[in-house]
């Protein structure tokens, strides 16, 4: 039976409240919401965390500590938590989160790319908080900086505190990046690929990109890398369902889409985790339980982290 590594990315930095009563924000529903998806399926837990009062992204070490103390106390699911952050902090506050808590997974982006979301202020009728709105314009100029001198800080950092780097590709030519990396020593095997899809700047979400990143990524790394995807709104479940058949794994979570169906937001990640394993037991797969995916990322261990 084949074992997939389902992910619930349960927060991010692209949505805002007001897009969704059901995005999590505050402490006690981040975890509470980590808990739900694993109670679901799923084997990790994605987190960014947020100002509790309104909702808008933090890299308080302090709020950090919190959450993943907390859904630790409370179950046994990989915590990957976020070194992409947010389009309003620096590398320095990226990063703080691995050295502090030495986390046995944390996500590491592979380059630099353009990261809007401005688009999406068109759509939101009202704002309830008043940085919604900055924020989202303020992508329009906004460069997701990961250039080589950053990408070695991070991954020395993620190496001494024996963290596995989830590597986050964005787009066909970061896969050379991370053939680079491997090639100095900074990459470690076994290598974990997210392949994050449909983000304007990065790589549109189509079956025809994922099979060609997937090629590609196999022609320069071997076969014996590890891969998942995510993929933004409507495309989160189609690019899930071939990326399984192509033997990768699967993240969905209210970070990168808010709906469950075409019109109903999903009221939780959960139920996006439970909808994700109705479809890929359909098709002959099973979920991977938290410490399958411990063995099969080759995860240091919980007992392991500081936190
Ligand atoms: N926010 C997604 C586009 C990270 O947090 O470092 C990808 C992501 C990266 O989850
Ligand atoms: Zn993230």
């Amino acid at each position: 039976m084949s074992k997939v590594i389902i992910t619930a990315a349960l927060t991010g930095a692209i949505h805002t409240p007001s897009m969704s009563e059901y995005l999590p924000f505050s402490t006690e529903h981040i975890i509470d919401e980590a808990v739900r998806s694993h109670n679901a399926g799923a084997a990790v837990v994605h987190v960014h965390a947020r100002n509790p009062k309104d909702g808008s992204p933090s890299s308080s070490g302090e709020i950090f500590k919190e959450i993943l103390s907390g859904i630790k106390a409370k179950s046994k699911v990989v915590i990957t938590p976020t070194t992409g952050g947010s389009p309003t902090m620096t590398p320095q506050e990226r990063l703080a989160v691995v050295s502090a808590l030495k986390p046995e997974m944390a996500t590491f982006n592979a380059g630099s790319l353009n990261f809007a979301l401005y688009p999406v202020v068109q759509k939101v009728k009202e704002f309830k908080y008043p940085w919604e709105k900055a924020y989202l314009e303020g992508t329009e100029s906004f460069i997701f900086s990961n250039h080589f001198a950053s990408l070695h800080i991070y991954l020395k950092a993620m190496n001494e505190m024996n963290t596995r780097p989830e590597i986050e590709i964005y787009d066909v030519g970061q896969i050379n990046n991370v053939d680079q990396l491997i090639r100095e020593g900074y990459l470690k095997k076994p290598i974990y690929l997210q392949f994050v899809m449909g983000i304007l700047g990065g790589i549109p979400a189509t079956g025809d990109n994922l099979l060609y990143m997937i090629r590609e990524a196999k022609k320069l790394l071997g076969e014996d890398f590890k891969w998942s995807v995510c993929a933004a709104g409507r495309f989160q479940f189609p690019m899930g369902v071939i990326n399984v058949l192509e033997g990768g794994f699967w993240r969905v979570g209210l970070e990168d889409n808010l709906y469950l169906e075409k019109g109903v937001l999903a009221k939780s990640s959960a139920e996006q985790v439970e909808k994700a394993i109705r479809i890929i037991r359909e098709l002959g797969y099973e979920p991977a339980t938290e410490d399958e995916a411990r063995e099969i990322l080759q995860l240091k261990g919980i007992d392991k982290v500081n936190y």
